[in-house]
């Protein structure tokens, strides 16, 4: 601090603070032209897009710089209590437009570049988005981030910075394709890499203990190690003045690591582990909600949970820092179990690395963490087998054992040695293998446990997570997800985001509760006339996007129908899929007429883990019958079935606007909350859903009248599990629904050939884990009550609204109040 001071004594112009340019089209024209021709090196008249659009980039990142560099000052002068967001995920979306509107900067750029000549929206294409993340679990991390900055709420948001993030789908022949996603390729305007920051991360190896001053002390002695290269990226508030930080960390070989074995004269060798050691923060998992128990993975979790400790210990911290007051300081949230590790590291930095007692660390550690659960299936609760985590990470695997030790005597200590609860609650599992749940570890260490929607936080007190609640009475909250306002309606929707500033005023943008004075002008006939109009221009904006994207046409005038999230079975894209069969069944068999069938274009995006067999197959089902659906005469054009390939964030910006209707339809118990059902719900989309995860609030606020429920309840899901769950039964009970099972399972969709989709139809009628086929009929009367209701424009547009009107509890504003209120207790700040 001493040595920094004394340097910005020396000239006068290094005493002034950090400015923005000037906020006018001259002044944005002028830093264009020089970040053109001194950052990229070209003139205007030799550019192209993907020059312009960095130099455009570059620029706005000039106008946020001066307003990071003071937030940053500020943190570090107010030493005030704030959040580190641990999350493995980050999915961001593109970043200019957002960064556009976070400065008010649209309309200056916008006309800047039509005096140079250029469309901003040309430049605004070529950004390839960061695609750090699998689904909603990332794209989370990204919504709270901004509503932090937007609240002025002092936080860090940590990470990986993968060079491959989400895998681009492509189709070929139907078929899911991966190809790498080289988001990195043409430059990323938006980080700043600060290799001085460098933290070096250990692995393997094995534990000593030694004497220190008649004190037994333990060490590790590590064989292997990586550094740890941050990047900073910069978040926004909107139009606040405030931008906070997400670190993301990327892997590099250490000097020792390559050149030990380059002085043994095996240059090849050296280089091989110089890969090895950067594959750390190369790729990212694509599997959502099903992880695989790879080392690679354990790797990476425990890469970006220790270089962020260590990071907020050495570098945010100010020097000699009293770590007894930690709690005070610094909130660890730790986004699932991704970042669990970072619960032992803390204690071997605190014990091991810095002295203190093992009692009092371990005081502060369980005052630093909480912990939000965002899952219920089993198969998704992470554990790490005791033999790959000791070989990683012996230290840590010791002070694991010696956490559960502790803990398990007072369970014991509770209930007696009631041996079976022991057994349930400990966090070393015994079966199939000795292994760390890591969600008991997570929950033992955390100040609270959330789940992510009302019905997710009351399963995980009552089921997954019960004998923790009793025993830890308290502990367990709900905080139920959202959606950050500014990308998902105001950027997203500019025309229906003009509607509403023109009624209420521009503050619903940070308030959006305000929402709610809608309700009156659903009732205003001149209102909903131009609520249906920015509906219709969102579907024209679509039908552009597509057509040039994919070649797909939309027809503006049907019922737009979307089914966008990752595929999985128990979101049951399958259920979704037997409804357009069933129509379209009904029209080739004459059992419907033609004039009868409502028109509606359905849109899928999904990606499937690479390695996940079934949902591959239900993609190209998907398809295949879309191919024959659109293809065939006697359907009228009526029906049409797009899969646009490579469902992100981008085109998820594109297509929740011009929805009609949401569908939400995983079985009850199962989708922890959904945060895409919030986002169409908000733009006016109509839900058709299940009682499940977040639907059941959405429902509780727009009211039953605007909401299409169908289906089984979580109880009498589990009754009928309970039962003995028999789906042929259902085959055989209902006409309609055999005579789509027996078309598909007929070669109807795959050119007469009855093996291809033989796994996915018997895998409905013997196993159907998630209860298609026990849903169907709910589910297809449900979509006839859509259907009337949709013969009413106007009624069916005043229902629209007022799901707008009253969705704005699903701010992820509000999200970040509950979570200051009742886990972090951190005040905004500036
Ligand atoms: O997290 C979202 C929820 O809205 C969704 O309901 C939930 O399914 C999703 C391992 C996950 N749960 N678990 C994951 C992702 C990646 C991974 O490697 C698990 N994602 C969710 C936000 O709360």
């Amino acid at each position: 601090h001493h040595i920094a001071h004394s340097r910005e004594e020396r000239h006068p112009l290094a005493k002034a603070p950090v400015t923005a340019p000037p906020n006018t089209v001259d002044g944005f024209v002028k830093q264009f032209l020089d970040n053109l021709n001194f950052g990229q090196g070209v003139a205007l008249s030799a550019s192209g897009v993907n020059d312009q659009y960095l130099a455009l980039a570059r620029t706005v990142r000039d106008y946020l710089m001066a307003r990071w560099l003071e937030t940053v000052r500020r943190q570090l002068v107010s030493q005030a209590k704030g959040v580190c967001y641990l999350s493995a995920e980050y999915l961001l979306g593109r970043q200019l437009g957002n960064s556009l509107l976070a400065t008010g900067l649209e309309d200056v750029a916008a006309e800047a570049l039509a005096e140079c000549g250029i469309d901003i929206a040309d430049l605004r294409a070529q950004e390839v988005e960061p695609g750090l993340g699998n689904g909603g679990l990332g794209r989370l991390a990204a919504c709270f981030i901004d509503s932090l900055a937007t609240m002025s709420v002092p936080s860090i948001g940590y990470g990986i910075r993968y060079e491959y993030g989400i895998f681009r789908q492509t189709f070929e022949d139907g078929q899911q394709v991966e190809k790498p996603d080289r988001w990195l390729s043409m430059g990323s305007p938006w980080e700043f890499p600060h290799p001085e920051a460098a933290q070096t991360i250990s692995f393997g190896g094995r534990t000593e203990q030694y004497d220190d001053d008649g004190v037994t002390r333990t060490r590790w002695i590590p064989d292997w190690d990586v550094l740890a290269i941050p990047y900073n990226y910069m978040v926004p508030g909107y139009l606040n003045g405030r931008v906070n930080t997400l670190r993301l960390w990327s892997a590099q070989a250490t000097k020792a690591f390559d050149l030990r074995i380059f002085n043994a004269g095996d240059y090849a060798e050296a280089v091989r582990a110089q890969t090895f050691a950067e594959n750390i923060s190369k790729v990212l998992y694509p599997e959502d909600s099903t992880p695989q128990g790879k080392e690679l993975r354990l790797q990476q979790q425990y890469f970006f949970a220790a270089a962020s400790i260590a990071d907020f210990l050495d570098v945010v911290l100010p020097p000699d820092y009293d770590l007894t007051k930690l709690p005070d300081r610094a909130i660890f949230q730790l986004n699932d179990t991704h970042p669990v590790i970072a619960v032992p590291e803390l204690m071997r930095q605190l014990v091991d690395v810095r002295g203190l007692e093992w009692e009092q660390a371990w005081e502060i550690t369980q005052g630093c963490f909480a912990y939000t659960c965002h899952t219920l299936l089993p198969e998704a609760l992470e554990v790490w087998s005791v033999d790959l985590l000791g070989r990683l990470l012996p230290r840590h695997l010791e002070i694991i054992y010696r956490i559960n030790e502790e803990f398990l005597a007072a369970v014991r200590e509770r209930y007696g040695d009631d041996e079976l609860r022991v057994r349930n609650m400990s966090i070393i599992g015994e079966h199939p293998e000795r292994s760390v749940r890591m969600a008991h570890l997570a929950t033992v260490a955390s100040v609270k446990v959330n789940g992510v929607a009302e019905l997710h936080s009351q399963l995980l007190r009552e089921k997954v997570l019960h004998d923790f609640h009793e025993f830890y009475p308290g502990k367990f909250t709900n905080v139920t997800n959202g959606i950050t306002p500014r990308r998902f309606l105001r950027l997203a929707n500019k025309s229906l985001s003009e509607l509403i500033t023109d009624a209420l005023g521009p503050g619903w943008v940070t308030d959006l509760d305000r929402l709610r004075e809608l309700e009156t002008y659903a009732e205003d006939p001149e209102f909903r006339e131009r609520f249906a109009e920015v509906k219709a221009s969102n579907k024209r904006r679509l039908n552009r996007v597509l057509l040039e994207r994919d070649g797909l046409e939309v027809d503006d005038t049907h019922m737009l129908d979307v089914m966008v999230k990752r595929l999985h079975e128990y979101k049951r894209q399958m259920l979704k899929l037997l409804h357009i069969v069933t129509l379209y069944d009904g029209i080739v068999s004459g059992r419907v007429p033609i004039s009868e069938v409502t028109p509606r274009t359905f849109i899928f995006g999904a990606k499937a883990a690479p390695g996940y067999r079934i949902a591959k197959d239900i993609i190209h089902l998907i398809n295949k019958v879309g191919s024959v659906v659109n293809a065939d005469p006697a359907v009228e054009g009526r029906l049409k079935v797009l899969f646009p390939p490579n469902y992100n964030v981008t085109l998820a910006e594109r297509i929740i606007p011009a929805a009609d209707l949401s569908e939400q339809i995983s079985l009850a118990g199962k989708e922890a909350s959904g945060t895409g059902n919030m986002k169409f719900a908000l733009n006016g989309a109509l839900t058709i859903g299940t009682d499940d995860g977040a639907n059941v609030e959405i429902r509780q606020l727009v009211g039953d009248d605007h909401f299409f429920l169908f289906g089984m309840t979580e109880p009498e899901v589990e009754e009928l599990a309970a039962k003995g769950y028999v789906p042929s039964d259902f085959y055989r009970a209902d006409p309609n629904l055999r005579s789509a099972i027996d078309l598909i399972a007929s070669g109807a969709f795959s050119g007469g050939d009855r093996s291809v989709f033989e796994p996915v139809i018997s895998n409905l009628l013997y196993n159907d884990r998630f209860m298609v086929l026990a849903d169907y009929a709910a589910y297809i009367a449900a979509q006839e009550r859509v259907d009337a209701a949709y013969a009413d424009a106007d009624t069916w547009t005043r229902s629209a609204i007022l799901n707008v009107a009253r969705c704005g509890f699903f701010s992820s504003d509000r999200s970040m109040r509950d979570y200051i209120d009742r886990i972090w207790h951190t005040p905004p700040s500036f």
